[in-house]
């Protein structure tokens, strides 16, 4: 079945024409450029992949120990050291998944070290969101958190999210408790998946997948779920927790989306990666150093933002969002880029040598992220400042050496309202009813005006046309009145194409554009969209925390909520964590290319049909973006009936 598979997408991959490749026109007009540079892009190295590796696709192979590397296959039912095809594909997902987890973990406490040393007056950050901070400091127990000065319980909440972090035994705890309901502590706990810290699953789930450990898949899957909701709360939660206490909690605000938001007459520096540590200071120090950039020539500093950063400083800051995964090579075609500035995760290394075929910089910051060829300026927090105008400036010293006879911007750009935290949402919503705010929704959801909604979430792939699978389920959904809440490299593709925008209403079926524009009237913006921006990855938080409310509200458990996800071009490690993870909160999730698990029947019906059961959920296929809606609709169709609403 794997060689199959395999054949079938070679064919399908060879066969396609570049408008078969992408759907973002910006993308298109610079594929031509791109080969007249002689730089190559993801599209190009995923065909001299072509075809895959059948055992590595389906999952049944192991390089865990030096005995092997072992595969299944007609004349080896077991590897060297006796494991089967279920135990490689179940190991094999569970390392996946632990590596998203611990990316999402260590991104957390990043922020915490930020918090932490702004609170000591160590680095140069203020709180932005006070109430945020004491609602923190209360909810998880600190003493004194209404009234203590506000550095003393910064400093008490980060040190509590590092140990909560680090916890190993049974004294952590405090901020998953924090954020996840009564009746999933129960499950988690019957299941015996219930994680103390945001460390210990990647620890244990490492030693337990080494050679001579664990053996069981369905305890093993078990391991995967425990990483999943690790993940959910001490990564994702944690993350955004900490980050809207420095940052500030976002608001709805409109800006631009797509390649044309790049400015010929400016100085352009791109902010790459996930965290608003860096890429915040970044935006404060381009403000600060426009008259050095005027000197050199430039009108002035345009920053904008590829990937989650992006998302990071778009919902708080208005900053343009200039592409996802799949632009990010691309974009550096144009020849308008100065400098792209990274920090972690999703940081292609091709970067470098797409580079080397105009004259961006590309700038590492973080210490365990470094690429031979780019230019290193190490970040600290602690020198947050000193280290963003060192960046800014470089990237103005390269605008002078910038050849215009290269530039071309593609005019690609559209409108994009972001910002759609819990808090901005309840403030809208509280416009209808100030004492019940959740009471709008609730309504609408019953009368079926809102027939449900589906999260639509995560990375670029090339093995799937870029953007088409996130657009056209999207545009399939909000017809069928099915609200849309994005993010990620997901949301870059939603904006890219107006779904983003008031306007964007047009596409909604009839109830749900009415549901909109009373929405949008009460927060004073004519219509909502039909895609709401919720933020970057780790802001997928922000959704779990919108569920907890309505379930609460309606005195359900978040699995009989009729809502579902989908992650409908995924590559990353993280988005199997976060995946894992909404299917533990009850959230029945949508997932394509297929995950490397064909190979086990036992762990392909555990994660696909026994998932059910277990938790009130499952993960869902389909390469198809109609027939993903029919899934979907039918997930949620399902919970009304249950719920016994009318539509
Ligand atoms: O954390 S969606 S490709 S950018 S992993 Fe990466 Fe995937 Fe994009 Fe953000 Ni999320």
């Amino acid at each position: 079945m794997g060689e199959n598979l395999v054949l079938r997408e070679k064919r399908e991959i060879e066969g396609r024409s570049d408008s078969d490749k992408t759907i973002d026109p910006a993308n298109l007009e610079m594929f031509e450029i791109a080969r007249k540079a002689g730089m190559e892009t993801a599209f190009d190295r995923l065909l001299r992949q072509e075809p895959k590796c059948p055992y590595c696709f389906t999952g049944v192979s192991c390089r865990n120990c030096a005995m092997g590397p072992c595969r299944i296959t007609a004349k080896a039912d077991r590897g060297v050291c006796g494991a089967t095809a279920d135990v490689m594909v179940a190991r094999g997902l569970l390392r996946n998944t632990l590596a998203g987890t611990a990316s999402h973990v260590d991104h957390a406490r990043h922020v915490a070290l930020a918090l932490l040393h702004a609170a000591r007056g160590e680095a140069p950050y203020r709180i932005r969101d006070e109430a945020k901070l004491r609602r923190l400091g209360e909810t998880l127990g600190i003493e004194g958190a209404g009234s203590m000065p506000v550095e003393k319980l910064a400093e008490a909440v980060a040190v509590l999210a590092l140990q909560e972090i680090g916890a190993t035994h049974a004294n952590g705890g405090r901020w998953l408790r924090m954020h996840a309901t009564e009746e999933r502590l129960e499950t988690w706990s019957r299941l015996d998946v219930l994680p103390e810290g945001g460390m210990l699953p990647v620890l244990e789930g490492m030693h337990r997948t080494s050679m001579g450990n664990d053996a069981d898949p369905v305890n093993l899957v078990l391991g995967c779920i425990k990483a999943g909701i690790a993940d959910g709360f001490y990564g994702l939660h944690m993350s955004t927790d900490l980050q809207d206490v420095l940052f500030g909690t976002p608001k709805p605000k409109l800006s631009q989306a797509g390649m044309g938001v790049l400015r010929e007459d400016c100085v352009n520096i791109a902010c790459h990666g996930h965290v608003p540590v860096l890429s915040e200071k970044i935006v404060e120090a381009a403000e600060a150093l426009e008259e050095e950039a005027k000197k050199a020539g430039a009108a002035g500093i345009n920053v904008v933002g590829i990937c989650c950063t992006g998302n990071e400083i778009l919902e708080r800051q208005g900053i343009p969002a200039v592409g996802n995964e799949l632009n990010s090579e691309l974009v550096i075609a144009t020849g308008a880029l100065d400098a792209v500035v990274v920090d972690y995760q999703c940081i292609f290394p091709a970067l470098v040598p797409a580079a080397k075929c105009f004259h961006t910089k590309i700038i590492t910051t973080a210490p365990t992220v470094k690429i031979p060829g780019a230019e290193h300026v190490e970040f600290d927090e602690r020198r947050a400042d000193e280290v963003a105008r060192e960046i800014v400036r470089r990237a103005i010293e390269n605008f002078r050496s910038r050849d215009r006879s290269r530039v071309h911007i593609p005019e690609f750009r559209t409108r994009v309202l972001a910002g759609f935290s819990v808090e901005a949402l309840l403030e809208v919503l509280s416009k209808l009813n100030s004492s019940d705010p959740l009471a709008p929704l609730v309504e609408a959801i019953s009368s079926g005006d809102v027939k449900g909604a589906v999260a639509i979430v995560g990375c670029s792939n090339p093995r799937v046309p870029h953007d088409m699978m996130h657009v056209e389920l999207a545009k399939e959904l909000v017809k069928r009145d099915i609200l849309v809440l994005a993010t990620g490299c997901a949301a870059h593709a939603h904006a890219k194409t107006g779904l983003m925008k008031p306007e964007g209403a047009e596409m909604a079926g009839e109830r749900l554009r009415r549901v909109l524009k009373v929405l949008g009237e009460a927060a004073g913006m004519g219509s909502l969209p039909p895609v709401l921006h919720f933020g970057s990855c780790v802001d997928n938080s922000r959704i779990s925390q919108l569920l907890k409310a309505l379930a609460e509200r309606l005195g359900v458990a978040i699995k009989d909520l009729p809502v579902a996800a989908s992650a409908p071009e995924y590559n990353t490690e993280k988005a199997l964590s976060i995946g894992t993870w909404a299917v533990a909160l009850g959230i029945t999730t949508h997932v394509n290319p297929l995950p490397r698990i064909t190979g086990s029947e036992v762990v392909t019906s555990l994660l696909t049909e026994k998932a059910e059961e277990l938790l009130g959920a499952r993960f869902l296929h389909s390469p198809d973006p109609v027939e993903a809606a029919d899934m979907l609709e039918e997930v949620i169709l399902e919970k009304r009936r249950k719920l016994g609403l009318e539509g």
